[in-house]
């Protein structure tokens, strides 16, 4: 019997000690813009019992951060002391922890929140040997715009949208009368949609009480229809730059302001944060990131604006603090098929023309040679660009600061090929 007992014992121990991990669980893994109310992100260790951790002394969330490859640390419990500390502060969160889990909320999460997550815990193991273990998972993002302008469709059509279909509800509930709750903030006006809140409660005929059902956010159509936004010709703004989604579902920024405004910036350099040395995959679907200020709208969207409509090209520099630009009556790139060859009419402007030279030419990226010259010149010239027979006048994806024979950021006129202007803008407009 004791033996039994023993035995008994010896398998709830290895039981517990197998369940017994650190994990990181997110949710939802996928986030979709304005539909996704939020994003929990937990991180805890799941049993009393773990073997490899005897004492548990921190756990940490950081999230990768693609600029500098990698982690952010966001927050790091102490658990002893359950003293917390934020590195990061988020605007719309909330935390909660314990011993053994932190728990981070974030609302109305945004692409940016779309990262690997880390989880982190450190301690001592049972011979006092110091210990650390991890575990990771990604969010991803996805726009599903279609969905969102079908959802729009179905409840314009429907305006007993928010009743319930009879099958979800019971006899009794059925005699209830169903209301509708709906509220609509400006979140940011002509940059976000319209979020309309939609609240389904139900009031019982016997009982004199409501209960909260579901609520779910969409986006509110009619404002953002009016007029529709095809190109940053349509949007108002007194910010000199905003972020704004078109009616394609493409998201952009626009340059408001310069010569009367209307500008989708397709390039775009301030800082040097985001790294532009990247292959033909990165260059063809985009990249950076609009909070970061510095990304590349991507040769594919390029190539879409301007095969449905015909653009003007303007390019604005500075150089040693001076603002310069230049400007091209026409511009289109060809599709990936024609390696989006670049297409540019006439240059006006005080920079000098250091790009009609690259006319004609197409993309090369450092995968991908597409150029007349014997070599690769976006390896030779740490770029990517409509690089021409003999290489380069100006290279404005090339690497930031560099002075280094036409690595850097050239544009011939103003920086030669031994420095870098400090600000790059490439823009079109409809005419
Ligand atoms: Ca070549």
């Amino acid at each position: 019997m004791a033996r039994l007992f023993l035995l008994f014992i010896l398998c709830v121990f290895v039981v517990s000690l197998a369940g017994s991990e650190l994990v990181i669980d997110v949710q939802p893994n996928v986030i979709s813009p304005e539909i996704t109310p939020q994003l929990v992100i937990n991180c805890s260790i799941t049993n009393n019992e773990v073997q490899t951790l005897d004492l548990i002394k921190s756990l940490t969330l950081s999230r990768y951060n693609e600029t500098i490859r990698e982690f952010d640390e966001l927050i790091a419990l102490d658990s002893l002391t359950l003293n917390l500390k934020q590195f990061v502060r988020f605007k719309y969160s909330q935390i909660s922890f314990g011993n053994r889990y932190i728990t981070l909320i974030l609302h109305n999460p945004t692409q940016f929140d779309a990262r690997i997550y880390k989880c982190n815990a450190t301690g001592t193991n049972s011979e006092g040997a110091n210990i650390s273990l991890f575990a990771k998972k990604a969010v991803e993002y996805e726009t599903n715009s279609t969905a969102l302008i079908e959802e729009i469709r179905r409840i314009k059509k429907d305006e007993n949208y928010c009743s319930f279909k009879k099958d979800d509800l019971s006899d009794s509930k059925q005699r209830s009368r169903v209301y509708f709750s709906g509220s609509s903030d400006i979140i940011k006006e002509r940059i976000e949609p319209l979020t309309l809140k939609c609240t389904f409660q139900v009031l019982k005929t016997d009982q004199n009480e409501t209960s909260r059902l579901q609520s779910l956010y969409i986006l509110h159509g009619s404002k953002m229809s009016y007029p529709p936004r095809k190109s940053c010709r349509d949007v108002n703004s007194t910010d000199e730059r905003v972020v704004v989604t078109l009616t394609s579902g493409l998201k952009v920024m626009c340059d408001t302001k310069t010569d009367g405004g209307g500008w989708i910036i397709f390039q775009r350099r301030i800082n040097g944060n985001v790294d532009f040395y990247r292959g033909w995959k990165e260059y063809r679907d985009g990249f950076g990131d609009y909070n970061i200020g510095e990304f590349y709208l991507g040769n594919e969207n390029i190539y879409m604006l301007t095969s449905t409509g015909q653009y003007n090209l303007r390019i604005d520099l500075k150089y040693k603090n001076k603002a310069f630009f230049a400007q091209y009556s026409g511009f289109k790139i060809l599709s990936e098929k024609e390696k989006y060859k670049l297409n540019i009419g006439a240059y006006s402007g005080n920079s000098g023309d250091n790009f009609s030279s690259h006319n004609n030419a197409f993309f090369t990226t450092f995968d991908r040679d597409n150029d007349e010259y014997s070599y690769n010149c976006a390896v030779d010239y740490t770029g990517a660009w409509w690089y021409h027979s003999s290489c380069l006048n100006c290279n404005l994806n090339g690497k930031w600061g560099s002075s280094d024979f036409a690595k850097g950021v050239n544009w011939y006129d103003l920086s030669r090929f031994d420095s870098s202007v400090s600000f790059t803008e490439m823009k079109i407009r409809e005419i």
